[in-house]
């Protein structure tokens, strides 16, 4: 499993006001903590810069990489932003996102074309956003196909079925995992990822929800996850559940981390 970091989100207070400050050291603190913690890559927005939002991002993309060595998911629906941002990262970065939205991919099909980014695609377009797992598969093979046609290969692509909060509707929660079943299966050579934390927005105890939501994404074939790697509680079910589910061969990540203390 891919896990990224999704801490360096301007959406928290804490990050818009060191991203706002040019508190460089802040941001390199928030990315080797994440990484320290078993990140393997790490998210990066600024989106709610409405008008700085292309300096900021680059800004973060250059500042992050200077303290940690991973690749970054350069969150932003902004064009310019995710082009300054790709213009700025060292090696070969993964786009968050493209969706199946017309107006969307023209404007990034160069980007895409010159920069060959891995790319989180969508599972959503003109139609908004599906409510049925058929929905989202007929979604998901109008996105594959645009990208096809931009060269991007299905290895490339991440599948993200967007998990919404269980408390706007019940049912929301065993449509991503649905979902993530179902599009592993119609696309085995493509990858599926998702954001776990938004399943408990608005609801007491996210922790505990976000916690017990992951083993049955991974169960249902979840290849990446967006998650907070410093909830030390999610890493620990993670590194059960890979256990579980037959991805740690002789249980030997799983007895690191045991030997580690990282296990409750
Ligand atoms: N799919 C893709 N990208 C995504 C998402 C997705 N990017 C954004 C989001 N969803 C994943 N990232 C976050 C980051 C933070 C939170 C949720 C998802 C979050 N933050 C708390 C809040 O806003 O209340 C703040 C917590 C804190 O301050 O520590 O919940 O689905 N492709």
């Amino acid at each position: 499993l891919i896990v990224i970091g999704e801490r360096l989100n301007s959406t928290r207070k804490a990050v818009a006001e060191a991203v706002e400050k040019g508190d460089s050291e802040y941001v390199r603190g928030a990315a080797e903590a994440q990484v320290r913690a078993g990140a393997d890559f790490l998210d990066v927005n600024a989106g709610t810069f409405f008008d700085s939002e292309p300096e900021k991002l680059a800004w973060m993309v250059e500042t992050v990489q200077g303290a940690v060595d991973v690749t970054l998911s350069i969150d932003s629906v902004n064009a310019e932003a995710v082009e300054r941002a790709l213009e700025v990262h060292r090696g070969r970065a993964l786009l968050n996102s493209v969706s199946g939205e017309k107006g969307r991919i023209e404007h990034l099909a160069p980007i895409i074309r010159k920069h060959r980014p891995r790319i989180i695609a969508l599972c959503m377009d003109e139609d908004g956003l599906p409510d049925t797992v058929e929905r989202t598969v007929l979604s998901a093979t109008r996105v594959v196909d645009l990208l096809a046609g931009l060269g991007v290969g299905q290895e490339d692509i991440f599948l993200d079925p967007l998990i919404r909060p269980i408390g706007t509707d019940p049912s929301f929660g065993k449509l991503g995992i649905d979902s993530t079943a179902e599009l592993k299966k119609r696309f085995p050579a493509v990858k599926t990822i998702c954001g776990l934390s938004n399943v408990s927005f608005g609801l007491p105890k996210r922790r505990l929800l976000n916690q017990s939501y992951l083993p049955m994404l991974i169960a249902a074939g979840l290849d990446a996850v967006i998650a907070d790697t410093l909830d030390r509680g999610l890493m620990a079910t993670l590194r059960a559940s890979l256990a579980l589910s037959g991805s740690d061969a002789y249980c030997s990540s799983y007895i690191k981390a045991y030997r580690q203390g990282l296990l409750p």
